[in-house]
This record gives structure tokens, sequence and C-alpha cells, in this order.
């Protein structure tokens, strides 16, 4: 009943015990909760381009926050069923690629992502935790990357060469609020997140699910660059909080949208990034960093 109504509304659905998975690793979430159904939703395999005054980050942030749209769908499609149950999408311990996993529909990946044999990597996972116990909905997985090692070349700051190192990865570090060194300033690509190991992923190619309206992509996908100066959090949000890019709020943008205009060596907007150094709502991390590129910018001209 819970599988039937949940697979109407998402791609992939699976559903395993929760003693099976408390055996390999204790999680206190998970207490007082029999099954755990895992679902899968597809996102559109589109990819646009950076711009000269206006960035992107990455592709899963085009359309509307992935968060809000899954945790709608669970609640809508199990609303009249007379079940205990607790939606969960990202904030929590339990390792959603690893329950996946335990279902068969999909495997990890060398890129440190999960794989299934439709929708390639281009979809968020969800759990639905219920008290009553349901039967396991599992299958054989039968794929693997085999002797591929596509990804773990393309990575450009080399995350994957040992396993996944989060340190290293861009869509780790374009996320964290301290200030970067050189040389992630100089490789960061996106306005947050990275795209580029499931870019190159053959299983990726061709797939396409763009049947969620709110995933498609949306005009403010891009941000306009004066927006990230001139709009206060609040206008900023008001115009672009759908997106799962504002996560870490507005003053991440910016630090990394100087990033990516020192790749364009684009030293248009350098008169508003000295006005953010002597504005004592800026942090210093991003100080740091906005006066280390804007040094570097200043050698270009307009
Ligand atoms: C924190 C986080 C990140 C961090 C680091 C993740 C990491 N260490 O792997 C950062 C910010 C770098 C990140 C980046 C990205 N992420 Co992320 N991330 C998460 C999040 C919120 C938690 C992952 C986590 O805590 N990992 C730490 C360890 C403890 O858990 P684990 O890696 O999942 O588990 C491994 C081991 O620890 C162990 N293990 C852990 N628990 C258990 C339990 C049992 C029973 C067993 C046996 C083993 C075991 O087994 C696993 C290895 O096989 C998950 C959502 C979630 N709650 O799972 C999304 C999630 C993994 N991310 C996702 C996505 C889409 C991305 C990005 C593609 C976003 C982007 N475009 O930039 C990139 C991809 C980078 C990459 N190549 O991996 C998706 C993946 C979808 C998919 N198809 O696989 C998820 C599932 C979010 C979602 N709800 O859809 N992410
Ligand atoms: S998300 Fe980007 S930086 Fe991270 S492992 Fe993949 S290619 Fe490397
Ligand atoms: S690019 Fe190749 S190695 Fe990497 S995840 Fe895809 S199939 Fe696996």
């Amino acid at each position: 009943m819970v599988y039937d109504r949940l697979k109407e509304a998402f791609d992939i659905v699976g559903c395993i015990d929760a003693d099976r998975y408390l055996k390999k690793k204790f999680d206190a979430n998970l207490i007082g909760y029999e099954s755990i159904f895992v679902v899968g939703l597809g996102y559109p395999n589109v990819y646009l381009k950076q711009e000269k005054d206006k960035l992107l980050a990455s592709m899963y942030t085009y359309g509307y926050d992935y968060h809000d749209v899954i945790k709608t769908l669970m609640h809508e499609s199990l609303k009249d069923l007379d079940i205990e149950y607790k939606v969960l999408v990202d904030n929590h311990t339990i390792s959603e690629r690893k329950c996946l996993e335990m279902t068969g529909l999909a495997f990890h990946g060398k890129n440190n992502l999960m794989i299934n044999k439709d929708l390639g990597s281009y979809f968020f996972i969800g759990l639905v935790l219920t008290k009553e116990k349901f039967p396991e909905v599992i299958e054989e997985n039968t794929l693997s990357c085999g002797e591929c090692d596509i990804c773990i070349k393309a990575c450009p700051v080399g995350a994957l060469t040992d396993g996944f190192d989060w340190d290293k990865c861009m869509s780790g570090y374009n996320q964290e609020k301290r200030s970067l060194t050189d040389y992630e300033i100089e490789k960061n690509m996106y306005l947050l997140g990275c795209d580029i190991c499931q870019r190159v992923c053959p299983f990726n190619k061709g797939v396409q699910s763009d049947h969620v309206e709110a995933f498609r992509a949306k005009p403010t996908a891009y941000v306009i660059i004066q927006d990230l100066f001139d709009l206060t959090n609040k206008e900023f949000m008001a115009k672009y909080g759908k997106h799962a890019y504002t996560w870490r709020g507005k003053t991440i943008l910016l630090r990394n949208a100087l990033t990516l205009l020192l790749r364009q060596k684009n030293p248009k907007y350098n008169e508003d990034i000295k006005k953010t150094l002597n504005d004592p709502k800026y942090p210093e991390w991003y100080k740091k960093d906005a006066s280390n590129i804007l040094e570097k910018l200043d050698k270009f001209e307009i």
C-alpha cells in the first residue's frame, strides 16, 4: 500500500527492513521504525553555460529545491493512509546511498554517486521510515562501473583518485564558509556544487527525466552577479530562495562568483568588490578571499 502510493509519485521505490541497516550501523533516527522506504526522483539532464554577467550553480539547482519537492510529494502520497511515518531528505545521519544500495535499485559508482539503470545518477534520494513493518522491495543489482575510470580522470581536483575525498571535492569546498587556498580559487567552476564527474559518466549519456515541473530549469537558475552585490539577504531570498543553491546563504555565492570572475578575467565588478571589503556585514573569511581575488583581477583591463 505504501509502496504503491510512493510508486505513483517517484521513479525509484525500494524498501528494506530497518533492522538490516541497524545490524550494520547503529542510527538513533531509526529507533522505533521497522521499514525504510527509499525513493528516487529524476531531474532533467540539461546543461546550461555560465555567462558573463549571470552565473550558474550545479545542474541539480536549476529547478526548485528538491528537499521541499520530495517531502511534499511524500506527504501528498501518504496523507490519507492510517500509518505513522517520518520523511527524511538530506538533513539526518542515515546514509541514503547505503539504503538505496541495499535495495539493489542502484549501485555506488566510482564518482561516489548512486547510479540507476534508467536515470543514471541524475536523481535525488529520500527516505520514508514507517513504524509498521512492510515487505522488503529489493532486487539484485547487475550493473557496475567495471574497468571504467572516466570520472576519476575527469575530476579537476583529484578528489576521486583514492575513493572519495570530501576535503578536495569542489562541491565540498565551495560550500564551506572558510577562506579558500589559491589552488581552490583557481579550480572553482561553479557558483555552488560541481557536475563534472556526473557529466562525463557513460551511464548519464542520453538519460532524461523532466516530468517534475518544479525541477525544470527556471530563469532564476542564473544568478545575476549585480544582485549578489546590491540585494539585501531578504531581497535575494525573495528572488532566488526557491533554489537549493541558497542554502548556505548569499555571501558564499558572492565569494564563489568572484572566483568565476577571475576565471573570466573580468574586472567589471572590481569597484563593487572594493565596497564589500569596507562593509562590516561581510565576514573575515569572505574578505580574505575577496581581497586576494581583487588583487589578481586588478591586473586585467575592462
Ligand atoms: C554531506 C553530503 C555531501 C558532501 C560530502 C558527501 C560525502 N562524504 O560523500 C558534499 C558537499 C561534498 C556533497 C557533494 C555532492 N552531493 Co551530497 N550529500 C551529502 C549528504 C547530505 C550526506 C552524505 C554523508 O553524510 N556522507 C558521509 C557518510 C557517513 O555517509 P555515506 O558516504 O553516505 O556512506 C558511506 C560510508 O560511510 C558507509 N556507511 C555509512 N552509513 C552506513 C550504513 C550501513 C548500513 C553501511 C553498511 C555502511 C554505511 O557506506 C557508504 C559508502 O558505501 C547526502 C544525503 C544523505 N543524508 O545521505 C547527500 C547526497 C549523497 N549528495 C547528493 C548529491 C547529488 C551530491 C552532488 C552531486 C551535488 C553537486 N552536484 O554538487 C555532489 C557530488 C560529490 C560526489 N562526487 O560525491 C545526493 C546523491 C544522489 C545520488 N544519485 O547518488 C545525496 C544522496 C542527496 C540526496 N538526497 O539526493 N554531498
Ligand atoms: S563533484 Fe567535481 S570535484 Fe567533486 S568529485 Fe566530482 S568532479 Fe571531482
Ligand atoms: S564515469 Fe565510469 S567509473 Fe565513473 S561512475 Fe561513471 S561508469 Fe563509473
